[in-house]
């Protein structure tokens, strides 16, 4: 296993999250990759190294070039306006509105953003191009005829649609490396998303693309974040019709159910044809997160890797959430001693 990380994930350190409504600080934070860090350290992953320098051509496969060029910019317009705090947009393109891009900086960010719970700061661009560099590097681990690497991304990615932020994500990191896959000769690969949220961002990515599959496990968007996207009716359109594959599971889910819905995802994965698979890990399925309504326990990480492991394909696994507790580092660590079992 080789592991992928970067400090720079640290120039991502919002002070402000828009939550129940009113500002906290953010439950997506450095404290996160340095705790994950540790365990996995701790747990005898030694190969840890920093990504190499990668630029945006694979990025500007997944999304809207023109988006990639909003976040480059967009501190820098937010200050030029002369605005002091952290950026949030405050209104947004809806139903029977038009999606004309606003040149008031307010009114860009509200049409890049699919949520406002993500508050954007000097260096989070930065922070997010690390993160992508770690995917990157970790899906040439792969390409290079290895089985296993481990991007220790941070900020996630999952929520990063074509041309949209939020969710705590700018870049979509795992839809970066399914197609860095897909780039260096593989013909069809699989984005397996475990994070406890429905992860709206890749599902966009690929929604009408034969060549990656998508299947995400999470929180009935009736209930939970990010609401508008996930239902088990999201199939896929044109190309994509019958890629896409969402598992939407009730508050207090524990693993029983959990891992038959892994069962068949993996199963599809296989039937699919996928020649590698990318693992979008949020261990905020964890009984103890803060933030989710899921049920799953320490040891049930492990059965999870050996699952995924067992399905025979090399496995690039994409850090995304897990938030507030200290178990977040040994719940990754479990998931990769699983996957190498
Ligand atoms: C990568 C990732 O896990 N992103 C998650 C972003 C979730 N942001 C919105 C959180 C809303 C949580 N609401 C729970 C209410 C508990 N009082
Ligand atoms: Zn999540």
């Amino acid at each position: 296993m080789r592991v992928i990380y970067s400090e720079d994930h640290k120039l991502r350190d919002a002070k402000t999250e828009l939550h129940d409504g009113q500002l906290v600080t953010p439950f997506e934070a450095p404290f996160r990759a340095e705790w994950i860090l540790a365990a996995v350290k701790e747990a005898g992953f030694a190969d840890v190294v920093a990504p190499e320098a990668h630029g945006f051509e694979t990025a500007r496969k997944v999304h809207d070039p023109a988006y990639l060029e909003f976040l480059a910019t967009v501190w820098d317009r937010w200050v030029a306006a002369g605005y002091t705090g952290e950026a949030i947009a405050n209104s947004f393109p809806v139903r029977r509105t038009s999606q004309r891009i606003p040149e008031n900086i307010v009114g860009a960010i509200g049409h890049y953003a699919n949520a406002a719970d993500t508050s954007i700061t000097k260096g989070s661009y930065e922070a997010a191009v690390a993160s992508m560099r770690c995917a990157i590097s970790g899906a040439d681990w792969l390409n290079a005829g290895n089985r296993f690497a481990f991007a220790l991304c941070r900020p996630p990615g999952h929520h990063a649609g074509i041309d949209l932020f939020g969710g705590y994500c700018f870049i979509n990191n795992s839809g970066v490396a399914a197609q860095r896959l897909l780039d260096h000769g593989a013909k069809r690969v699989a984005v397996l998303d475990v994070d406890f949220h429905h992860g709206n961002g890749t599902q966009d990515l690929f929604y009408r693309r034969s060549d990656v599959f998508t299947a995400s496990l999470h929180g009935d968007p009736i209930h939970a974040f990010p609401y508008f996207l996930g239902h088990a009716d999201e199939a896929g359109e044109g190309q994509g019709e019958g890629a896409n594959r969402n598992y939407p599971m009730a508050p207090g889910t524990s693993f029983d159910i959990w891992s038959a819905a892994l069962a068949d995802a993996l199963l599809r994965i296989k039937t699919f044809g996928a020649e590698a698979i990318v693992m979008a890990l949020g261990v905020d399925t964890f009984e103890r997160d803060p933030i989710s309504f899921f049920k799953l326990k320490s040891e049930d990480f492990i059965r999870m890797g050996e699952m995924v492991s067992a399905a025979g394909l090399p496995v690039v696994t994409c850090m995304e959430g897990g938030y507030g507790v200290p178990e977040i580092g040994l719940n990754v660590a479990n998931v990769l001693k699983g996957l190498e079992a």
